[in-house]
């Protein structure tokens, strides 16, 4: 899989690929990740890519030519399954999305800063509009790095365990269940006594009955 980040600042995305899962991804030769910066395709010797917003509201919008240039650059080169924007106005991620992502060969990713991108950049090449929750961050960078570890991890062969990616929180509508190691007692506080049984039934069933019993507890709302 390929994933192209454009981005105003594309040295945010460094350190969240550098290191564990999504580094082993990249090491493997399992994902092939771009980081683009908006700025080497201002529209001026003075590195221009933004201005104030037609119609006199606060801040400024990313215009469309420097993301058109962008775009247009790794669209020539190859096919895009989806160009995607990174926007806190936008349906919100979840396991299902980053799973289908999962499935595709090349995706573009635009991270915008300040007000945005100027409307037409969403209308004309936008395929897929996604947030990461319900409050505001100072630009999409971060959102683009949580994105692309939840899509990363899932591409087979990037975690060592087949099945733990599979066994994840949400990925069958229910939390994880609470996980314990040695010692088996601490200052007097115990694991829960099936889990050291040796019995593998009854530990199953447990596990089972502790991720319904959670989800319930802290997110009813995605039980189906
Ligand atoms: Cl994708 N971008 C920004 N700037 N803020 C967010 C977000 C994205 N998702 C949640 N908050």
């Amino acid at each position: 899989m390929r994933i192209d980040i454009i981005s105003v600042i594309p040295e945010l995305l460094e350190s969240p690929f550098a290191h564990s899962i999504v580094k082993r991804g990249i090491n493997k030769g399992l994902v092939d990740i771009h980081l683009h910066n908006l700025r080497d395709y201002a529209i001026n010797n003075y590195g221009k890519i933004d201005d104030a917003p037609f119609g006199g509201s606060a801040g400024m919008v990313l215009m469309i030519e420097p993301i058109d240039k962008c775009i247009s650059k790794l669209k020539a080169e190859r096919n895009y399954d989806e160009i995607i924007y990174m926007t806190p106005d936008a349906p919100v991620l979840n396991q299902k999305t980053a799973n289908s992502l999962s499935l595709k060969e090349n995706i573009i990713i635009l991270t915008g800063h300040y007000k945005g991108v100027d409307q037409r950049v969403r209308d004309l090449y936008i395929t897929k509009e996604i947030s990461i929750g319900d409050y505001v961050l100072s630009g999409g960078e971060l959102a683009a790095a949580v994105l692309t570890d939840a899509i990363v991890r899932l591409l087979p062969g990037v975690i060592g365990d087949e099945m733990s990616a599979l066994t994840d929180s949400f990925q069958d509508n229910l939390l994880a269940p609470e996980v314990y190691t040695r010692p088996a007692e601490y200052k007097g506080v115990k694991v829960p006594e099936v889990l050291t049984s040796g019995n593998f039934k009854k530990i199953d069933l447990w596990l089972e009955q502790n991720a319904l019993e959670r989800t319930k507890k802290i997110r009813p709302d995605i039980l189906p």
